[in-house]
């Protein structure tokens, strides 16, 4: 019998949750034969709604979906797990600057990074709850079991975010854009690295002449679109950051395809791009395949590139300040 990989889900019962879970019980992810335990942790008042979540799950009939366990601490929620999906997170109140946001949300990644100590040795955490760099960061630094190498923050949306509206310009298939790395922050100071693209395996530059158009209206969309999505929809991102999250996963799990790369934040060790050493920064990234990714080193960056690079440099520096006597390790 092949044990089951154990996942945990945070904010299970929120809008991203309901789209995600499916996913993962699905035999999308892990494979048609690999049974999957879900770890669901919500807040008390969310638990009735994650049961009802649990309930639809069931109901699907996934041969893979191995059980769901509910609970609102996270000391059980992580016991053991493979994965830990730390989507939950406190939303930003009407008149909230980003540092309260920041300051509301230590407390919980502090906990939780401590509750991940009794997570799997070999447990890959994933922070998508925002600001998903900084929490990670809290939650890495207050986790002295688990190597740092093994938390990463989401910025899979933000690329496949820029690589439609590449698509989109050059007409051709998403599927043909590849090398398109996010830098920096999960934020408005995002840094989509359409330099390095390539389209059809061509140089964007080849493809896509009108650079203005890159430098500005690509930039600015990639940047706000989740803002734009909330305008639309009245609500933020759900199915794509689900999506997003499984192709994070996926990424991870299968090895890079030569030549080609993705994006992730992860904690810079300080010997690339000159990024500061602990900041958890997204990276143009390879997976080895063996559950280890590297960054892809020796990019050229232009002087476009560095200036945008240093100002997502300097909001991650600033995050980190606000939350300083949280990080502990
Ligand atoms: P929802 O508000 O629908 O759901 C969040 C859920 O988390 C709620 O059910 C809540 O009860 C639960 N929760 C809050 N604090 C918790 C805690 N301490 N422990 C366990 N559960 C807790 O939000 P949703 O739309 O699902 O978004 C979740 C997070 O993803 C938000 O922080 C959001 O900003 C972030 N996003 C991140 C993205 C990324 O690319 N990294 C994109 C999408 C999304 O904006």
């Amino acid at each position: 019998m092949v044990e089951p990989i154990k996942v945990a889900v945070t904010g299970a019962a929120g809008q991203i949750g309901y789209s995600l879970l499916f996913r993962l019980a699905s035999g999308e992810v892990f494979g048609e034969k690999q049974p999957v335990r879900l770890q669901l942790l919500e807040l008390p008042p969310a638990l009735k709604a994650a049961e009802g979540t649990a309930m639809e799950l069931e109901d699907c009939g996934f041969p893979t979906l191995d059980g769901i366990d509910i609970s609102d601490d996270p000391n059980k929620v992580f016991d053991g797990v493979h994965w830990a999906l730390l989507v939950g997170s406190k939303p930003r109140g009407p008149g909230m600057e980003r540092n309260d946001l920041i300051k509301e949300n230590g407390p919980i990644f502090t906990s939780q990074g401590k509750a991940l100590n009794r997570a799997n040795k070999n447990v890959r955490v994933i922070v998508v709850g925002n600001p998903c760099n900084t929490n990670a960061l809290i939650a890495q630094h207050n986790c002295r079991e688990i190597p740092a190498t093994q938390f990463s923050a989401m910025t899979m949306l933000d690329e496949n975010r820029a690589k439609h509206q590449l698509a989109v310009k050059a007409k051709v298939n998403v599927g043909q854009i590849t090398n398109l790395a996010i830098w920096g922050n999960h934020s408005s100071t995002m840094v989509p690295d359409f330099e390095n693209c390539k389209i059809g395996g061509k140089p964007l530059g080849d493809v896509i002449k009108d650079r203005a158009w890159l430098e500005n209206d690509f930039f600015t969309t990639v940047q706000k679109r989740g803002a734009a999505i909330i305008t639309a929809r009245g609500k933020s991102s759900a199915a794509s950051a689900a999506s997003a999250c499984i192709d994070h996963i996926k990424r991870y799990i299968h090895k890079t395809p030569e030549g080609d790369w993705f994006s992730a934040a992860i904690a810079s060790d300080g010997n690339a791009y000159d990024i500061p050493a602990g900041l958890i920064f997204s990276f143009p990234m390879r997976s080895l395949g063996n559950g280890k990714l590297e960054i892809v080193k020796n990019l050229n960056l232009s002087d476009f590139a560095r200036k945008k690079i240093q100002l997502t440099i300097k909001e991650l520096v600033e995050e980190r300040d606000v939350v300083k006597e949280l990080l502990v390790k």
